[in-house]
């Protein structure tokens, strides 16, 4: 697929011809007509043994379509794809970032006071926790309602702006946490995200807010990005056009970032500053000041317990076996459903409310971490890497796509994460949300025979159509209770999940160079679509007619749509 010129244009087959990974295809050969039905029929055990558990996390991993000799092989693939060694350089602070030369670290993010992590000569562990004091500080002061707005009005409402890493992860993890938002602060606060370039986001957002009452995040790592700028900007006007005052901007702004220059040139006070490093990928910075709204929504001491919670994981990864460590297994299996079993997909399946936005949180860290062509040494590759992730909470997901997964044509392996207890016990609610869980993986692995819907009376004519195939791997990630702990370690199971398929593959999981050529398309066509008089237009003609046909309309006054479409309407015989 992929065609090159330049010094890395030669296919990279040092994965494919490990001796671990042509020992994993002859395994495949034998295994590829195996059901989980007579695995586990003949193996009863079976859904004990493929388990393993850490940081408050089970996982049972039997309904993957593995034999004994399946995971010890994977294994010895990750040794000899140095999965250990990666696993120390990251923790060690080495550029393992290499298109970037950067280190990985958001490890530290989450390592106590005391653990000492060196980059460039210095312990990043002592700074990491003065801006986790200053957040504690200063979140405290909001919820509490101290920290007054210009006109001395306490903080109601919390918006957060950024985009990508600094959007999705503060969306996932309010949501996940919002439980606890609710429960131990002194006041109920209020927290909106903005995100799109598309103007309705913030005015949605800002719709009936009064801005001596706002207080708005700003999280930007560059302080640079097109989107997150154009939306500051837009409450910049926001919070003047009512206070009148460019003093009155330190009481409604802060930052997250890295570039302390900029964020002073934008007006917004350095004291009100959360920093962070450029060790901290964007989809890796939740655990940083990019999780001051969420610490402001739970608290620091909750924010805090999160930060256990991924801290435990870390060190499973570093230091477990990999038979029995969790992001590794996860890891090994996403490799083998990928590159043996042909999967392109996983999908996501939270059996959670609270974990509504996690399939989109993992959407990038996955694919923005993994979607990559070229190995670190920048040859193309010859075997596929990362899978597309998807997914939405169960049981919703139930009535509407998993049709597919249960019958369609392509074969996509399922991760299904549940809670014992709930938040919100409400008669045996949870109990049924949990039955369907736990039937769904059964469904999905052992389907139903032709003679099983026979034995039903179904009529002949109607059976084929109910037969389920089954043999459709799933995971299963079952925790106590959604708590900021349980959260942690979950995204850290997922993280180091990454880290490990990223080793196999031998690309660098921590850049995203993918997302620039569309930046730079953009900047060059905006003039074009803004220009006053008509601008001559170098595009393809697909794109030229499209920018020609936009500037058409985009100039058509308002009220003649309005007009026309109110015309259409009274067409409509009553
Ligand atoms: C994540 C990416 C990307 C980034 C956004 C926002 O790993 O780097 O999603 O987070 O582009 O960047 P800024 O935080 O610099 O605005």
């Amino acid at each position: 697929m992929t065609t090159f010129t330049g010094a890395g244009d030669q296919p990279d087959s040092g994965l494919t011809s490990l001796p671990a990974y042509k020992a994993l295809q002859a395994h495949y050969e034998s295994v590829r007509d195996l059901h989980l039905r007579d695995m586990f029929a003949q193996d009863p055990e079976r859904g004990e043994r493929f388990a393993a558990e850490a940081a408050g996390v089970y996982l049972d991993y039997s309904k993957n379509r593995i034999t004994n000799g399946t995971i010890p092989l994977l294994i010895r693939l990750a040794e000899q794809c140095g999965l250990r060694d990666h696993i120390e350089a990251m923790f060690t602070g080495k550029e393992i970032n290499r298109s970037e030369r950067r280190s990985v670290l958001h490890i530290a993010l989450r390592a106590p006071a005391g653990e000492q992590i060196v980059v460039d000569g210095e312990d990043v562990v002592p700074e990491v926790h003065k801006v986790l004091e200053r957040m504690a500080q200063f979140s405290e002061a909001v919820r509490s309602g101290q920290w007054l707005g210009y006109t001395g009005n306490p903080i109601k409402t919390v918006i957060n702006i950024g985009i990508g890493g600094s959007a999705l992860g503060p969306v996932m993890a309010y949501n996940a946490l919002k439980y606890y938002s609710h429960n131990d602060s002194h006041r109920d606060l209020a927290f909106h995200f903005v995100s799109n370039m598309d103007p309705t986001d913030f005015v949605e957002a800002t719709r009936g807010l009064h801005p001596e009452e706002t207080l708005f995040i700003i999280c930007s790592k560059t302080f640079g990005t097109l989107e997150t700028l154009t939306n500051a900007h837009a409450a910049r006007a926001w919070c003047l056009r009512a206070l009148g005052n460019e003093d009155a901007l330190k009481r409604h702004f802060v930052a997250v970032s890295t570039n302390a220059e900029d964020v002073a040139k934008f007006g917004i006070d350095t004291a009100n500053m959360f920093g962070f490093w450029d060790w901290v990928g964007g989809r890796y910075s939740i655990d940083s000041a990019i999780g001051l709204s969420t610490m402001i929504a739970v608290g620091p001491h909750r924010f805090r317990e999160m930060l256990s919670g991924f801290h435990a994981m870390d060190e499973h990864f570093r230091h477990a076996p990999f038979e029995e460590n969790l992001p590794v297994l996860m890891g090994l299996l996403a490799v083998w459903n990928t590159n043996f079993l042909d999967a392109s997909m996983v999908a996501v399946l939270p059996y959670a409310e609270y974990l509504n936005r996690f399939p989109a949180y993992l959407q990038q860290l996955t694919m923005e971490s993994n979607g990559k062509h070229v190995t670190q040494d920048g040859h193309p590759v010859d075997y596929q890497t990362g899978p597309v992730y998807w997914g939405e909470p169960g049981t919703n997901g139930q009535h509407s796509f998993y049709q597919l997964i249960h019958q369609g044509t392509h074969l996509i392996p399922c991760d299904f994460i549940g809670f014992c207890q709930s938040l919100n016990p409400l008669t045996n609610q949870h109990d049924e949300l949990m039955a369907n869980l736990f039937a769904q993986t059964e469904a999905l692995a052992f389907g139903k025979t032709y003679e099983q819907v026979i034995a039903e009376d179904i009529p002949q004519w109607q059976a084929p159509h109910r037969v389920f195939e089954g043999n459709r791997p799933s995971n299963v990630i079952l925790l106590e209770r959604l708590t900021p702990y349980a959260l942690g370690s979950l995204i850290a199971l997922y993280e180091h999940s990454v880290f490990t398929q990223g080793a196999i593959w031998q690309i660098d999981s921590f850049d995203q160079w993918g997302v620039e050529l569309g930046k730079v398309l953009a900047s060059l066509t905006a003039p074009e679509l803004e220009s006053e008089s008509e601008p001559p237009l170098n595009h393809d003609s697909s794109t030229n007619t499209l920018i020609r046909r936009y500037r058409k309309l985009s100039r058509q006054p308002r009220g003649l749509s309005e007009d026309s479409a109110a015309g259409s309407d009274s067409e409509v015989p009553s």
